[in-house]
């Protein structure tokens, strides 16, 4: 992803930073938000310093101006259980000293937030200033974080951060609702850069997973519960009486035996493909005829919004920032979470409507520029030069 000249000498007028990102190394939204983030500042001139316990998953190679900083908890008998959140303290700490940094971006608040809160803190008594932004990503707040067990600490900590940012409006408002907030909460959408994801090669792996020219189910995720993917088998059960079609799953995680076990028990098992984690989903979106999410709550859904952008139309369950993201007969459906009877019969009406079908995906993926990474990584800058200042 090239940036442009112009935007490089902006940096180098305003100075470049030194920015600490803590953040999730896994699969899955925010960690791979995070990371996109670190490596499309770099390549802008910024110097990026990634947190974490492991290596994060998008930075899988060399990149210029992007270094990596493992949290690293020594073994000790007595603890059965490990006190991340004070190493990944000291790490900050450290960073912070060893590398000047200018400010730290935490993305997800449990336990970054407070961590770097307590960071923040040590820094201070040695006479420097570590400013502190937060993004929220939405189980840290819809499902983790309102838990009694988490709540006071997150609270204290959002409330002292500098600057509060929730990936839609819908997390901001879920923050407000649970919590109680202080200070103002700035939504910053996620991004991807759509350029990733278009012109892509017509073929791909149809033969593969269609060979008789069925049309292609696609959906992504960790299988955690809130992705509700056994309505997605059970919609796909009824899709596929009407329409001849291949489901193909993408990811892994906690329920993918028990969702196994239901494809085999509906007898499905010939016609849903498990292809398991992928580092990346660029190269096979485009494939799919449609692209399903049936979560229970989803701030945002960076999968649907990456399905946009390869120009497939999304049914996604009415849920959390997903109508902020994807348009009510325009770029796909959205239908009641549970209600997978609907999601089978939106999923047949556009199957089955090519007109509909070119129109929808047209739509999607105009509607995916609205979320590109030129649009959105200068809202994140202006906020860490405003900070500076
Ligand atoms: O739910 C997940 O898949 C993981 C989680 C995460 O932290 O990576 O995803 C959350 O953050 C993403 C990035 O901001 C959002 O796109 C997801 O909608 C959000 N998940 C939920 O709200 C359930």
């Amino acid at each position: 992803m090239l940036l442009g000249k112009v935007n490089e000498e902006e940096v180098k007028m305003k100075k470049s930073l030194n920015i600490g990102i803590v953040l999730y190394p896994t699969f899955g939204g925010s960690g791979v938000v995070a990371t996109e983030l670190g490596m499309a500042l770099a390549e802008k001139g910024h110097h990026i310093h990634l947190i974490s316990y492991n290596q994060p998953v998008r930075l899988d190679r060399f990149v210029e101006n992007v270094k990596y900083h493992e949290v690293n908890i020594p073994a000790y008998p007595l603890f059965e259980y490990h006190p991340y959140e004070t190493a990944l303290t000291s790490k900050i700490v450290n960073v912070t000293l060893n590398e000047k940094l200018d400010l730290l971006h935490v993305h997800y608040a449990i336990p970054h937030a407070s961590a770097a809160l307590m960071a923040k803190h040590i820094l201070a008594e040695k006479g420097i200033s570590l400013p502190l932004i937060c993004t929220l990503h939405g189980t840290d707040i819809t499902l983790v974080g309102k838990d009694s067990s988490y709540k006071p600490v997150i609270t204290y900590a959002i409330n002292h951060c500098d600057v509060i940012t929730a990936v839609s409006e819908s997390l901001r408002q879920d923050t407000l609702r649970h919590f109680d907030i202080k200070k103002d909460i700035r939504v910053i959408y996620n991004f991807i850069d759509v350029s990733l994801y278009q012109n892509k090669p017509e073929e791909c792996m149809r033969k593969y997973a269609a060979p008789h020219g069925e049309k292609i189910i696609m959906h992504v995720s960790n299988f955690r519960p809130v992705k509700r993917i056994p309505d997605i088998i059970r919609a796909f059960a009824i899709i596929k009486k009407a329409v001849p079609s291949r489901l193909v799953l993408i990811g892994d995680g906690p329920e993918r035996q028990m969702v196994e076990d239901l494809v085999n028990e509906l007898g499905l098992t010939d016609d849903v493909l498990f292809f398991g984690k992928l580092k990346s989903t660029e190269s096979i979106l485009h494939c799919a005829d449609l692209f399903v999410l049936a979560s229970d709550a989803e701030s945002f859904g960076v999968s649907a919004l990456e399905a946009m952008a390869s120009g497939v139309p999304v049914i996604s369950s009415a849920v959390g920032g997903v109508p902020e993201v994807q348009v009510d007969g325009e770029t796909g459906f959205l239908y009641p979470v549970g209600q997978y009877e609907a999601l089978a019969q939106k999923a047949i009406h556009l199957l089955t409507n090519p007109i509909l079908h070119a129109a929808c995906k047209e739509a999607a993926k105009k509607r995916a520029q609205a979320f590109d990474i030129h649009t959105i990584l200068p809202l994140y800058e202006d906020l860490y030069y405003s900070l500076m200042n």
